[in-house]
């Protein structure tokens, strides 16, 4: 049984964006299978000490709780662990802040052993510093002031088990990351140009993915594309080949949000490793939303923490099936497409091309007829721009990634070097 929500949102000077992130709440409760009931908002200078929002609010809320049998109160922001047990006596409800629900989708969506690592991990270090203070202050009332009573104790050891499960997650996750490290190395070495599609949640980068494998039919390897707010929670890797000589590999990735909380990116960094290696970042922006602006600079921030600002990077402008024209800031290296309908995809395939082509120099051979059978190994090793059959060899211009090139090197022809 879906469980009923109430949503709380709270206007703070601090947080400028706060429309977009509320109505993003109620995606957000949606994702996590919450049914909502009834939304409030209230506006304030500054956070209150006992319950975040004002008592009047509070006593609201509590009346509808009452009235509608909401099972949870939602808040669209990180709260203290003394405002969330005040709330939760006061209102009798479950208390989740933004955060907690980010964590709680992230958590029955993990398939694998990668993104269940990576949420237990996040969620383990978001509840540490909460369990210290929920129990201490727990402790205290029960053994009263100056004692180490019962209480601190069980403390004692949560902590320690905490603890001990974070570095068991951290280790574990690293042997993994470890594994696909040696796993690129192995691609690199095949001299593979590799493209991370990133951007915001919802963006369209899975679609995009299924286009590319459409066109390098290979239809069986889809990947998930849905309208849900974080459908895709770990990295896939897939070859696309766009002519018998041409081929790259697309990374389609997790979804990045405004306000992601900082544990989760920790978390995910790892995941978004790939994206460190690329060698050209697609940041794949949903114009039709009428915020894909700041989507574009919340997007922008996480690539600058991730070290990624020496990596090309080239901005697909999506969905335009559904818009006239984009209502914002147009950013000057793009493409624009529609993933759904594959407007403006070879347009972007030339792109890509263009920036794989850069890593290829054009050689000059001559070949002679008794080594011929070196063609079939050129056609596999290099892209053949030119053959022509000479009396006593046949030239053959050859663009080849410079690693490619050293078994032909004895037949390059030195006279016609570019
Ligand atoms: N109209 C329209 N819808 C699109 C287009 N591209 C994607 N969509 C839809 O947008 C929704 C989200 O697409 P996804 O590809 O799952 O988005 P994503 O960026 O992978 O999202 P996450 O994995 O959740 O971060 C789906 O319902 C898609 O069918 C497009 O060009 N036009
Ligand atoms: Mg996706």
């Amino acid at each position: 049984m879906k469980k009923s929500a109430i949503l709380v949102g709270v206007k703070l000077p601090s947080i400028p964006d706060f429309d977009q992130s509320f109505e993003e709440l109620d995606n957000l409760a949606l994702a996590c299978d919450y049914y909502v009931v009834k939304k409030v908002t209230q506006t304030l200078s500054t956070s209150k000490n006992d319950y975040y929002i004002g008592s009047g609010k509070v006593d609201e809320i509590q009346a509808m709780v009452e009235e509608t049998g909401a099972t949870t109160v939602i808040f669209d922001t990180e709260l203290t662990p003394v405002h969330i047990r005040n709330l939760e006596e006061k209102l009798d409800a479950e208390i989740v802040d933004r955060t907690m629900l980010i964590l709680q989708i992230f958590e029955t969506r993990a398939k694998t052993k990668e993104a269940q690592l990576q949420v237990a991990l996040a969620k383990a270090q978001y509840m540490l510093p909460r369990l210290i203070d929920n129990t201490l202050q727990r402790g205290r009332i029960k053994a009263g002031k100056g004692s180490k009573g019962k209480g601190e104790q069980q403390l004692e050891l949560d902590k320690r088990r905490y603890r001990t499960s974070i570095s068991r997650y951290r280790r574990d996750l690293k042997e993994i990351v470890e594994a696909r490290r040696v796993q690129r190395l192995k691609r690199d070495r095949d001299g593979m140009f590799s493209v991370a599609l990133v951007g915001y949640t919802n963006a369209g980068k899975s679609a995009l993915m299924n286009q590319f494998l459409t066109l390098s039919h290979r239809h069986q390897k889809k990947v998930l594309e849905k309208d849900m707010l974080f459908a895709t929670l770990q990295t896939s890797t897939r070859r696309i080949q766009l002519h018998p000589m041409i081929s790259f590999l697309a990374t389609d990735t997790v979804g990045f949000i405004r306000r992601l909380p900082h544990h989760l990116i920790e978390a995910f960094k790892s995941t978004l490793e790939e994206v460190k290696d690329a060698d050209l970042i697609l940041h794949v922006v949903d114009v039709s939303d009428p915020h894909y602006s700041e989507q574009i600079d919340i997007v922008d921030d996480i690539l600058i923490q991730l070290d990624t600002e020496k990596i090309p990077k080239l901005y697909v402008l999506n969905k335009i099936d559904i818009i006239k024209k984009p209502q914002g800031l147009i950013p000057y290296n793009h493409v624009k497409i529609s993933a759904l309908k594959g407007n403006g995809i070879p347009n972007l395939i030339l792109k890509i091309t263009e920036y794989l082509l850069e890593d290829y120099h054009p050689v000059n051979l001559s070949i002679p007829y008794d080594q011929s059978h070196l063609l079939d190994g050129l056609k596999k090793d290099g892209i053949i721009l030119e053959t022509e059959y000479g009396e006593s060899v046949i030239r053959v211009t050859v663009a080849f990634l410079d690693h490619k090139i050293q078994p032909y090197e004895h037949f390059i022809d030195s006279a016609n070097l570019h």
